[in-house]
């Protein structure tokens, strides 16, 4: 599958379309959800175009989850949870909908039901 380069995330990216950006790096940018699944959900993603993690390049990996526990951990603080659950979808099958890699930061508290 090839990379969009009009996809909603480059754009982001450009700085064509605004976010609300919470941390940046010169590889990374996080910024929050449009369409919070929970208080603090927010998404990190990285500088170099990528679809998803399966046509990354394994040397964008690194920067990216350093930044995505940096964001976990500030996220738990800010919001008082009392842990971070981390999601990543990988194609339409796999419930993907933006086509620039993205890691879901998703403040958890305790008593949430995760899982059936
Ligand atoms: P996914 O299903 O993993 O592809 O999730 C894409 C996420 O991106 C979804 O939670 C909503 C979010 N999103 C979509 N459009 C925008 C946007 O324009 N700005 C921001 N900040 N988030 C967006």
């Amino acid at each position: 599958m090839s990379y969009d380069t009009n996809n909603i995330f480059a754009k982001i990216l450009r700085g064509e379309i605004p976010c609300h950006k919470v941390y940046e790096d010169e590889h990374t940018l996080a910024f929050m959800d449009v369409m919070p699944q929970a208080d603090g959900h927010t998404l990190v993603i990285p500088k170099m175009p990528s679809r998803n993690l399966l046509d990354a390049d394994p040397r964008a990996l690194g920067a990216l989850m350093a930044a995505v526990q940096k964001v976990a951990n500030a996220a738990k603080q800010a919001f008082g949870a009392e842990g971070v659950l981390i999601q990543q979808f990988n194609e339409s099958a796999a419930g993907q909908t933006v086509f620039h890699l993205h890691v879901h930061i998703l403040p958890r508290h305790g008593g949430v039901a995760l899982r059936p």
